[in-house]
């Protein structure tokens, strides 16, 4: 039992420790991962814009689905970008990504936390929370997009 322990422990550390890279057969593996990631947390913030701007019926259930699935996705992106995925696939990433990454993590990590916000919000079950809580949101998008990514 120590010694699968002991294995286990061993496998995770190193798994750990791999180059961000290894994780990815390729760099377009990267960019494809935190595409999607995006592309699901853009689909269900959309989702949640439409109830917060009255462009869809207010569905509590729903925006509190969506919210959680946002706040989950905002976790993703960031393994995706790796070092040498900066010019794979069709990636809009801008080389500030890498040249400037205490500025990228910190952009990713007010992400985060509006998205965590905004999860809570939602699951208080009204409209006027989700309002609330959806600029701030958004305005964490659109800060990183100016700096990180290509118009
Ligand atoms: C969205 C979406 C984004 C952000 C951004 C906010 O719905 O797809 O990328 O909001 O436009 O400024």
């Amino acid at each position: 039992m120590k010694a699968i322990a002991a294995f286990v422990l061993t496998a995770s550390v190193a798994a750990l420790s791999t180059p961000a890279l290894a994780q990815f057969a390729k760099p377009e593996d990267a960019v494809k991962y935190r595409q999607s990631a995006l592309t699901v947390m853009a689909t269900h913030f959309g989702r949640l814009g439409a109830m917060a701007n009255g462009k869809a019926p207010f569905d509590a259930k729903q925006a509190a689905d969506s919210a959680a699935i946002v706040e989950y996705m905002s976790k993703l992106p960031w393994a995706g970008f790796v070092e040498g995925s900066d010019k794979a696939g069709n990636t809009k990433a801008l080389p500030e990504v890498w040249s400037q990454p205490a500025k990228f993590k910190e952009a990713s990590e007010k992400l985060m936390a509006e998205t965590a916000k905004l999860s809570t919000a939602a699951k208080a079950g009204n409209l006027d929370s989700l309002k609330a809580a959806f600029g701030p949101t958004g305005g964490a998008c659109k800060n990183c997009h100016d700096s990180f990514k290509a118009k």
